[in-house]
């Protein structure tokens, strides 16, 4: 076969181009390392960038910039990484340029950064240390070169990952980040959904330094099972050669409590290469600990720290309280609470899928101020400032990953990315007293592969982190009036989505089926609601009048509340929202079952019946 090229450029004759880039370096769970706390160089701003839809960074190896020949003779080439227009990072490519709206494929970000600018911020250590890159999501399939040196492929559009660029640095800095929202049937979700599939790099990028010996991540929470009892996981990397040892000591203090606990972090067998861990309980006198509540939303420093000449700090601000079930019951603190809730997608008119801190701070005060302690974050992961400011603010989060209506249940490669990105969410979260429950899926139809694939979720979610409830939206059986669903057995609380007045006409029906429920375990109403656009208005209530979707949250909240086993509610949905599967002439491309409008301004009248419940 002739080469088209003097060199390199022969990528275009091999159909599996991409072999060595799809099964290569894998950025996940395993190689996220914790940001909080740290100190970081910014790498938000105007990045270079172009549409690759025919993925030409890898096929004619645009990474590897030849530009001239073994004797010296200029090249062709086709990219000018430095001449492309610029876009705003974090921000979703849709409202960036007027073509880009509706784009679903491949994009090319391009950045400079320099030595001069780490050391500017001291983030060049004198001993070593290695550096990370951390982006806090971009959507779905992520692969990065520094230098021309591939750092590896990050799958799932909504959780943050880290790649160690330490061994690849140079003066002046080339990052090349590829990133890819085609939506594909073994991805999570799948092809199908009804939100709005926006592409790019649309959460926080940073540069972060720790010391060769670092503090991967950390999981310090009350203890669900025993009272008076902190549970702590700190998990260590040592993964550079001179330092390998196999046992770390670490410390935790919590200045206010009076704790300094040590321990040592070591080598256990079902941990990966040059992983450290730390795990156990540490005494608390929990009549001095003040509890997190939403009322109460009380934070303790918790500082960290590796013990040796060049330590490592991780110090967060953690939230104390017990989350537990009891029979049907929930329990906040031993306390019975009700769960007074909203779904939420996480979506703006003016900043799209990557939402303000600001939008963010005024979207909890508006649940709040209409009664809510309690928010669902449907139906992937929302921004990580979403737990971070709850917990400052006090409301109570559901958070879900996308394992959503039909899956490729069967495909060992979709189970890996479901739980990588459960993996992702829960070790990026799970210091956040805001969030008490983990959802593993939503409206799951069933099967036998779909049983044991989330089933395997829920082992996950637990080992990962046993101090919180699990749910799933599961399934109801129209025919035989029941809620049916063999998942049940392995959650803490069920989830349950039904359209009664809405989809489906016959109320009564709604009242049978709760009528048949005898499992030991509390329901949450995961969604209930009903279109309405702004400001029709109709005294007959007529579809899609705000008067019919207020009858209908009527209807549901008379209903919901007579059954003594439902321990929260979460209607469908606090905002309307882009969808590119409601199509008629009054959606106009938007779910309008908000009970605000897109403007998160406007209230319908839903809202005050919410608010009368509530409040
Ligand atoms: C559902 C889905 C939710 C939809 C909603 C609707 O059951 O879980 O994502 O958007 O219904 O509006 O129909």
């Amino acid at each position: 076969m002739e080469k088209r090229f003097d060199e390199g450029f022969d990528n275009i004759l091999i159909y599996h181009y991409d072999e060595e880039y799809q099964n290569g370096k894998r950025l996940d769970a395993d190689t996220m390392v914790t940001d909080i706390g740290r100190k970081a160089l910014s790498l938000n701003g105007k990045w270079h960038f172009c549409p690759d839809t025919f993925c030409s960074v890898i096929r004619t190896r645009w990474f590897d910039e030849t530009r001239y020949n073994r004797n010296g003779l200029p090249l062709p080439y086709d990219y000018d990484f430095e001449k492309w227009e610029e876009i705003t990072v974090p921000g979703v490519w849709n409202n960036q340029k007027r073509e880009y709206a509706l784009y679903e494929g491949a994009g090319l970000y391009f950045r400079t950064f320099s030595l001069e600018d780490l050391r500017k911020e001291k983030l060049i250590q004198k001993h070593g240390g290695r550096l990370f890159l951390r982006i806090g999501a971009a959507n779905y399939e992520t692969r990065i070169w520094l230098n021309k040196h591939y750092l590896g492929r990050h799958l799932g559009g909504f959780t943050p990952f880290c790649a160690d660029v330490t061994d690849y640095l140079s003066e002046e800095n080339r990052l090349l980040i590829f990133v890819d929202n085609t939506r594909r049937g073994e991805q999570i979700p799948s092809v199908h959904y009804d939100w709005f599939n926006y592409g790019g790099i649309f959460r926080e990028v940073e540069l972060f330094e720790t010391p060769d010996v670092y503090i991967q991540n950390t999981f310090i929470q009350l203890s669900r099972q025993t009272a008076g009892k902190i549970e702590y996981r700190i998990r260590v990397r040592a993964s550079a050669g001179p330092n390998k040892t196999n046992h770390i000591p670490v410390q935790i203090e919590i200045p206010k409590l009076g704790i300094v606990y040590k321990d040592d972090c070591c080598i256990t067998q079902d941990l990966p290469a040059d992983t450290l861990e730390a795990a156990g309980t540490i005494d608390a006198d929990e009549e001095k600990i003040e509890k997190w509540s939403p009322d109460n939303p009380v934070l303790y420093q918790v500082i960290v720290r590796t013990m040796g000449s060049h330590s490592d700090i991780v110090e967060e601000e953690i939230g104390f309280r017990r989350i537990e079930t009891k029979g049907q019951h929930i329990l906040l603190n031993g306390q019975e609470v009700f769960l007074k809730g909203m779904c939420v997608h996480e979506e703006s008119l003016q900043s799209l899928r990557c939402v303000t801190k600001q939008e963010i701070e005024n979207m909890i005060m508006q649940v709040k101020e209409m009664g809510c302690n309690f928010l669902r974050l449907t139906h992937y992961p929302h921004s990580e400032w979403v737990a971070r400011i709850a917990d400052r603010l006090g409301i109570m989060l559901l958070e879900e990953i996308p394992v959503y209506w039909a899956l490729e249940f069967e495909n060992p490669n979709t189970y890996r990315d479901a739980c990588n990105q459960l993996s992702e969410l829960i070790i990026r979260d799970r210091n956040r007293a805001s969030v008490i429950l983990w959802s593993v899926g939503n409206e799951n139809p069933d099967s036998d592969e779909r049983y044991h694939f989330m089933k395997n979720l829920v082992k996950t979610a637990r080992k990962l982190d046993p101090s919180r409830l699990i749910i799933a939206s599961c399934l109801i059986d129209v025919d035989q009036k029941r809620i049916k669903d063999r998942l049940i057995e392995a959650l803490d609380v069920v989830g349950i989505n039904e359209y009664y007045g809405w989809y489906l006409k016959d109320f009564e029906v709604l009242e049978e089926i709760l009528g048949n429920y005898h499992e030991d375990k509390p329901i949450i109403i995961t969604e209930t609601g009903a279109d309405a656009v702004s400001g029709y208005f109709s005294e007959n209530a007529e579809i899609y009048s705000e008067e019919l979707q207020a009858r209908i949250y009527e209807k549901q909240f008379n209903t919901l509340l007579k059954y003594p086993f439902i321990k929260g509610i979460t209607p469908w949905v606090l905002y309307d929202y882009a969808s590119m599967r409601r199509m008629s002439s009054l959606q106009n491309g938007y779910n309008i079952k908000g009970i605000i409008g897109k403007d998160r301004i406007y209230k319908k009248k839903a809202y005050y019946v919410v608010k009368k419940v509530y409040g």
